[in-house]
């Protein structure tokens, strides 16, 4: 039985183009619907009714909502398992993939905007993603281990860090260590991250014309 398609909201320049990439990778086909963030279309109806967040990624299938960058990479990529972007339930690689798909919406991001933000943070012991060093470290210790975040074999969570790290270290939100750079320029290389960068370059422009 063939799977039905995915419908994925979509706004260029945003964190739904690692999504995007994930589905160029996945090479699978899949119905797109456009938001103008510049024109607020994410905080409007109709699509408050499709995701009360106003936010995207935000992916619709078989009839249910799909919302937060790790959860929507860990759907698509065990949909399409054929593909091999995520490790079986059996595969020992399971559990870090898991964790550190986690991992980047539990502690880095909120790491990351407080970082920006300058606001301090709550105690180590309450945070939770304890401290930035403590945080940032783990990060780079398993970056280190390489060439991708489980080692050897390219999964969908590269394509989530690939993509996060690409955006925060041009924004100088993150500190573009040699590892940390190698690694974006290894992801960002890959065909389907060039053609999904390059059909989002062309659609923000048309947003602005
Ligand atoms: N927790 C969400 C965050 C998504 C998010 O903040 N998306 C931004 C785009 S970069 C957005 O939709 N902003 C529009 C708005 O909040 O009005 C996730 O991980 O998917």
């Amino acid at each position: 039985m063939t799977t039905p398609r995915v419908t994925f909201y979509h706004a260029p320049n945003s964190r739904s183009g690692g999504t995007r990439a994930l589905l160029e990778e996945l090479g699978v086909e899949y119905d797109m619907h456009v938001l103008n963030l510049r024109k607020n279309e994410q905080r409007e109806s109709p699509y408050t009714a499709v995701n009360p967040m106003g936010k995207v990624p935000a992916i619709y299938h078989r009839g249910e909502l799909v919302t937060e960058q790790p959860a929507v990479y860990l759907y698509l990529a065990d949909l399409y398992a054929e593909k091999g972007l995520a490790p079986g339930l059996d595969d020992p690689l399971r559990g870090p993939y898991l964790r550190w798909m986690v991992f980047y919406g539990s502690c880095f991001e909120p790491a990351a905007v407080d970082r920006a933000m300058k606001r301090d943070a709550v105690p180590p012991s309450t945070c939770p993603y304890g401290d930035w060093d403590t945080m940032f470290n783990t990060l780079v210790a398993q970056l280190e281990r390489g060439p991708y975040m489980l080692g050897e074999c390219f999964t969908a969570l590269d394509v989530l860090w690939g993509c996060a790290l690409h955006w925060m270290t041009m924004f100088k939100l993150v500190p573009e260590l040699p590892v940390i750079r190698a690694y974006v320029d290894r992801v960002m290389s890959r065909p389907a991250m060039q053609r999904a960068a390059t059909l989002d370059a062309a659609l923000a422009e048309a947003q602005a014309a």
